[in-house]
């Protein structure tokens, strides 16, 4: 029990719903320590993101520093980078280790919320793409990282096609913000292999922070040593799980329950 590490590089949510709170919630249900290291600081509550701010650069690369030089990593994951200056940090230091790396390209919440500035997207091809044994986007993050449009089956799978085009391993595109894709996830890989993963949808509101914790979940079962799909597909039913357990706080969308 713990015996695995991992850690996530990501935002903090004041809410408690998504972001580093999330992942460490994700981290300790699925038994593997957690470590963090944070990119910057939202102020938010269930219905809005009221301010952001980022971190100093000696402050992200000194936690991450910190965590190289003691701890064994077996897996990690990064979650909101906000800028350019985060992403190539981050990208420099995740360069320098060879664990597997879950890319979720956080741009914009489930229900819009900008979470990345504009000029920075190159950043994520360019920098961190490269590096993702997987990467995560939902349909708004798979429409700017593929220049297209996504409005059906045809054109997630052709967007898949081309986010893998810039050096990932594989991508799983979240259909859940279509609204007959809900619960279903397109999987691509560079080794020919495409599926579509689906699972119950479960009617909720309170789905803050179902992305983060997605692949913060795949993030642990690749560090317990379980293989990519597998993985991903183990992390799809712990979300189903951890929906179900969703609860309000706020008067907006609330957060899972993470203790399965
Ligand atoms: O769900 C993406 C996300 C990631 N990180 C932080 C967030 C959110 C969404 O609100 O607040 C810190």
């Amino acid at each position: 029990m713990y015996s695995k590490i991992t850690l996530s590089i990501g935002g903090s949510d004041s809410g408690g719903g998504a972001g580093i709170q999330a992942d460490l919630k994700t981290f300790m249900s699925l038994k593997v320590h957690g470590c963090s290291v944070i990119t910057c600081v939202t102020a938010q509550n269930s219905l809005n993101v009221i301010d952001v701010q980022p971190i100093a650069i000696k402050t992200l690369n000194t936690q991450l520093e910190a965590l190289f030089a003691d701890f064994k990593i077996n897996a990690l994951k990064t979650g909101m980078l906000l800028n350019e200056e985060i992403i190539s940090n981050t990208a420099l230091k995740l360069s320098e280790c060879s664990i597997p790396k879950v890319i979720d390209p956080v741009m914009f919440s489930r229900t819009g919320a900008k979470l990345l500035e504009e000029n920075a997207i190159n950043a994520y091809k360019k920098l961190l793409l490269p590096q993702a044994d997987i990467t995560t986007p939902n349909i708004l993050e798979a429409n700017l990282l593929s220049n297209s449009e996504i409005k059906d089956i045809n054109d997630i799978e052709m967007a898949g096609e081309n986010i893998l085009k810039y050096g990932c391993k594989s991508v799983l595109i979240k259909g859940g913000g279509i609204n007959n894709l809900k619960g279903k996830d397109f999987y691509i890989d560079n080794k020919g292999n495409k599926y579509w993963l689906e699972n119950k949808y479960i009617d909720t509101n309170n789905t803050h922070g179902s992305g983060c914790t997605l692949s913060a979940a795949i993030c642990s079962y690749l560090a317990l040593g379980i293989d990519l799909l597998e993985a991903i597909k183990n992390a799809k039913y712990y979300i189903e799980k951890s929906l179900k357990n969703s609860y309000q706080v706020g008067s907006g969308p609330g957060p899972l329950g993470h203790l399965t």
